[in-house]
């Protein structure tokens, strides 16, 4: 049988179930990451775990995403990260050293081997060949400890490259384009593979764009085979022992295919407020814009800051257009200040900001109201800039920095017609500087083992779900519509600073819905708690899409939130739920969606005997006076954790056992 690439990873990596589509599967994981924002929680139920030292091949700690660092909060989080790792056996990027998605890239990325990582643009590695996935942190911390991680045995999208990408045309175009064809739902359980004789004309960090973007997809990852293009990179950050050769076989068995003509793209645009509101620039030009950053771990590779220095080269960008960079790594900063190109970015009126996530996740930057913001980032979900009803749209660099010079949305291939600027072409550098003092590599055993780990008195070890009873009685909270993110239910911006306490950051759970005078969502969700009565959540389509924030189950099961009911729920948010004992559940009629209202009284008889056996549970909506079914798809882990009360009650029994 001829094999796709994503199945030949899956396979070496199989600890149990069998390879198919929808089965439940475990696989070895070889190395992890953790960010900050989620890292702290992951690194507290590790430590909670009870294991010690990391199990993994190898496992990194970035700080990238709270370095604004107004408070104490977020410094009290570095130090703990940064000793917690030393204890635990786990490298330490230094705040400033950069993203974790490109600074794993360019430093620790591996083709073949597998990578899970609390953050939900971890697919970036799949442009070096790597399967790589995002996930919860209570995972992250079990693929730590040397556990599986467990998911559902994905089907592939194959999607075939042909053609080169024509002059201002960029990799994220590619990425717009699919998310055209696609949307950003339906397509939970599925990997997207790359193949065809497109995909040797786009280098690492173009494929890294592509991959990194496919989070928005809703698909397990996106991988890319590893060929020269992969070695050419390798070799160029030192790393040449890491290459190997991958690709699928001649002529796997995809189960769709999608054909992309790299030398058809035009530029694109995600449009507000849904990375999958796709309109070609042309449609879109002349508005007037008020702001520009090029960053993100999407698009602030050194090729890409490189092509906006050369364009900008001895010009200013329009005097009504603020305009900032956020490079991803310190290499691609440094090699932009020791080649010069840094001050011609700085001569153009550029605003450098920190090697970090910064304006992505809302850490300044915000636009002022009713203005357009132009960023080439990767999600542009209502109020995630800082402001609401913000006006935000996703585009490539070569957009954002002929927008930025023009004072409106500019088509880049116009900027040859414009101002008889050929388009700068920018290879990938020979060799990139390599330069790992801000990695802390852990001690041996015996010294970790002296390392006193700091704890901040703003860091709070979060609670334990309590065992869920056989019979719910709840009420129905909030209803809410389709295509509910996590960034709804747990907003980030100002609020990220209360990531590493749960009680406090509870208090903000689905903000966006509270309105002024009237009982917050979490006020009326601990008045219930108090009565014995558990909150339900009722969402439409795709609900949970966006960021693998662990938060958005983990604080509302504190408010006592103990099931959600929605016609769909995304992975890595439904594992979440699982993992801190919120029943999800799926309407079996979606229709029965509309006949349900909100403070209506819900009661599931015989949960617990559902959640053993059964796909399928009785739900009575006793205000309403009717009955309905739900659907529970759930693989026998999953029951296993739910009835256990959770992953940590069932990590810390196994321990125990
Ligand atoms: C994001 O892009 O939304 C984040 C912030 O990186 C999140 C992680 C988080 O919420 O901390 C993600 O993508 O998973
Ligand atoms: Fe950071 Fe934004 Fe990338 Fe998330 S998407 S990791 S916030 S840069």
């Amino acid at each position: 049988m001829q094999k796709t690439l994503t199945y030949k990873i899956l396979e070496n990596h199989l600890v149990e179930g069998q390879l198919a589509p929808g089965e439940p599967i475990g696989i070895r994981i070889d190395q992890t990451l953790t960010q900050d924002a989620t890292g702290t929680t992951a690194f507290l139920l590790f430590e909670s775990m009870g294991i010690g030292r990391v199990k993994t091949d190898l496992s990194v700690s970035y700080v990238d995403h709270n370095m604004s660092q107004f408070g104490p909060e977020n410094h009290n989080d570095h130090l703990y990260l940064q000793t917690i790792a030393a204890r635990s056996g786990v490298y330490h990027s230094r705040p400033g050293n950069g993203i974790c998605h490109q600074v794993h890239l360019e430093r620790f990325g591996r083709p073949g081997a597998t990578l899970l990582g609390s953050d939900s643009h971890t697919p970036t590695g799949g442009g070096l060949g790597m399967l790589a996935i995002g996930a919860g942190g209570l995972d992250v911390a079990a693929a730590m400890g040397g556990g599986a991680f467990y998911l559902t045995c994905p089907k592939v999208i194959g999607v075939e490259l042909t053609g080169r990408l024509g002059d201002w045309v960029s990799s994220k175009d590619v990425i717009l384009k699919l998310l055209e064809i696609l949307s950003t739902k339906g397509n939970v359980g599925c990997v997207v593979e790359y193949f065809g004789p497109g995909v040797e004309t786009l280098t690492v960090p173009q494929r890294a764009t592509i991959t990194n973007m496919g989070a928005e997809l809703g698909v397990t990852t996106s991988l890319f085979p590893s060929d020269s293009m992969t070695r050419a990179f390798l070799q160029a950050q030192g790393r040449a022992d890491a290459y190997q050769p991958l690709s699928a076989d001649p002529e796997p068995d995809y189960d769709r295919l999608i054909k992309i003509n790299l030398s058809q793209l035009e530029p694109m645009a995600a449009c507000p407020s849904s990375p999958d509101n796709i309109q070609p620039i042309s449609a879109i030009e002349g508005r007037p814009i008020a702001q520009v950053v090029i960053g993100s771990c999407t698009n602030s590779s050194f090729m890409d800051l490189m092509m906006a220095a050369e364009v900008l080269k001895g010009r200013t960008v329009d005097a009504g257009v603020e305009f900032a960079v956020a490079p991803g790594s310190r290499q691609v900063l440094q090699m932009l200040a020791e080649n010069g190109m840094l001050a011609e970015l700085i001569g153009a009126g550029a605003r450098i900001l920190e090697s970090g996530c910064g304006p992505c996740i809302g850490q300044g930057f915000s636009p002022a109201d009713g203005v357009v913001t132009l960023r080439t980032f990767n999600r542009n979900f209502a109020g995630r800039t800082g402001t609401q009803g913000d006006q935000c749209y996703l585009v490539s660099p070569e957009t954002a920095v002929a927008s930025a010079m023009m004072g409106e949305i500019t088509d880049p291939r116009k900027l040859t017609e414009l101002i008889g600027l050929g388009y700068p072409k920018i290879k990938l550098p020979r060799e990139f500087l390599i330069d790992d003092s801000m990695i802390e590599v852990p001690p041996p055993p015996q010294e970790a083992g002296r390392v006193s780990v700091h704890r901040g008195p703003t860091i709070v070890v979060p609670e334990s779900p309590r065992p869920l009873p056989n019979e719910l009685n709840g009420q129905v909270l909030l209803k809410c519509g389709d295509k509910i993110t996590t960034d709804h239910i747990m907003p980030a911006g100002s609020f990220l600073k209360y990531r590493s306490n749960v009680p406090l950051y509870s208090k903000y759970v689905f903000h966006c819905f509270n309105e002024d005078g009237k009982p917050t969502f979490a006020e009326r969700a601990l008045a219930l708690k108090q009565k014995g009565v558990a909150g339900v959540v009722v969402g439409g389509e795709s609900y949970g899409q966006g960021s693998s924030r662990e938060h958005a189950a983990l604080c509302p099961m504190y408010l006592g939130v103990r099931a959600v009911l929605a016609k769909s729920i995304e992975r890595i948010h439904k594992a979440n739920l699982i993992n801190f004992a919120i029943v999800p559940i799926e309407f079996a009629d979606p229709t029965d969606y509309d006949r349900i209202n909100a403070d209506e009284v819900l009661q599931i008889p015989d949960l617990l005997e559902a959640i053993k056996l059964l796909d399928e549970v009785r739900i009575v909506d006793t205000t309403g006076g009717f009955e309905f079914k739900g659907v529970l798809k759930l693989s026998p882990r999953d029951r296993t954790i739910l009835l256990a009360g959770g992953l940590l009650n069932l990590a810390k029994k196994a321990n125990k056992g």
